[in-house]
């Protein structure tokens, strides 16, 4: 809205031009984003501390876990706040990708929600029923996919494009809706599983979303698409100020969730975030870009499937502990030390992620 009210005036004060930048815009939705972060936490922590939202600690986990009980959680409301607040101000709304992205954010982080308020209100342990919870991700994705399938403005709606190999694009056809459903899904519960550590999850969705949000602007602007040979995306830069908001957020928050963490994001945070991601590479044409960037979430849900798998089938593990982060807790490593050397991975996969644009 206030981009909509300063640009209107760059008739009557033309210094105003510049919020017509997405780059300009990004960097005031980051700013906005963390210092809303800064202002809320605090307050938004000590109310849940007053109303007991706190965890409920697990006592098959760590054993190092069990001192965290009575952590606040469901702090990704603050998150979705920061977010919400800081778009309203810098986004353009008129782009209807913008709205994709706020209704997945706030569409899974209203799931996630749902669960956390019954784990920790309701103090029903089991939380909301997996099948309700993974169906409402289910629909939630449907319409989103759909709705982007149906997009007339972008013509590669269907198509699939493979890092490193240029000349390599699939139209997916209508298989593309199961796809995004895959992708975007997929995405929201792997930060969920990731979500197991102070700071280690949302240290990633920052890591991830910068390099994302370079990997958009980039794909939505002519010259530098054209220059780099990826798919141009016109609309779709408009999504950098979101990755903004995203990241400026993201930090805001581990300020507070960092080691020893005063608060948890809970389901509200980790699924709402890791739906984001998941739209914004269906919306960028970056979804196996998303698998290298959030590389981490990759080999974090691997690690479970493997252990389910492991243990139904032979009864044995494969970790000490799933998901990876915990067997490596057991091995001894000291939680900083774990999430230290997970984000150090992160990045590691993010520069490389942005490596693909010009290895072609
Ligand atoms: C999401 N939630 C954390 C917090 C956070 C199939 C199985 C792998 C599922 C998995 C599971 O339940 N995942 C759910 C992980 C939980 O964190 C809460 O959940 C929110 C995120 N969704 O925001 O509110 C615990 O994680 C710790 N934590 C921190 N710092 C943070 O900043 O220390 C979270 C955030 C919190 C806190 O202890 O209570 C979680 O782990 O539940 N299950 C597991 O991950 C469990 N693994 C397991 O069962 N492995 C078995 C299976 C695979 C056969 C095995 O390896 O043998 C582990 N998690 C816990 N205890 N807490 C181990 C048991």
């Amino acid at each position: 809205m206030l981009y909509e009210l300063l640009y209107g005036l760059h008739d009557y004060f033309s210094p105003f031009n510049v919020f017509r930048y997405i780059t300009f815009r990004t960097t005031l939705a980051a700013l906005t984003a963390l210092m809303v972060t800064f202002i809320i936490a605090p307050h938004f922590i000590r109310w849940l501390k007053r109303i007991s939202m706190t965890q409920q600690i697990r006592d098959d986990g760590p054993t190092t876990h069990l001192s965290k009980a009575g952590t606040p959680t469901m702090g990704g409301i603050i998150i979705l706040i920061a977010i919400t607040v800081s778009m309203l101000m810098w986004g353009n709304f008129r782009n209807a990708y913008i709205w994709v992205m706020m209704i997945s954010l706030l569409g899974f982080g209203a799931i996630g929600f749902a669960d956390d308020y019954l784990k920790s209100v309701k103090r029903n342990p089991k939380g909301m029923k997996a099948l309700y919870k993974f169906g409402a991700q289910m629909a939630l994705a449907l319409i989103i996919s759909i709705f982007l399938y149906a997009n007339p403005a972008d013509p590669y709606t269907t198509v699939l494009s493979v890092p490193f190999f240029k000349k390599w694009l699939f139209d997916l056809g209508l298989f593309y809706i199961p796809f995004s459903i895959f992708v975007i899904v997929g995405s929201s519960n792997a930060v969920n599983l990731t979500d197991g550590i102070d700071g280690l999850a949302v240290g990633l969705v920052a890591i991830a979303t910068l390099a994302s949000g370079a990997l958009t602007y980039l794909s939505g602007h002519a010259q530098f698409a054209r220059y780099l040979q990826v798919i141009y995306l016109p609309g779709t830069g408009e999504l950098t100020v979101f990755c903004g908001a995203l990241i400026g957020a993201a930090l805001g928050f581990l300020w507070y969730n960092a080691y020893p963490a005063e608060v948890f994001m809970g389901d509200v945070g980790s699924l709402g975030l890791g739906g984001a991601l998941g739209t914004l590479a269906v919306i960028t044409k970056h979804e196996i870009v998303l698998a290298v960037v959030g590389g981490i979430f990759v080999i974090e849900t691997i690690s479970v499937i493997l252990q389910v798998v492991s243990f139904k089938l032979t009864g044995n593990r494969v970790f000490k502990m799933a998901p990876i982060h915990h067997h490596f807790e057991l091995k001894g490593w000291s939680e900083p030390k774990v999430i230290v050397r997970f984000w150090i991975i992160g990045i590691i996969l993010a520069l490389f992620s942005l490596a693909t644009l010009k290895l072609r």
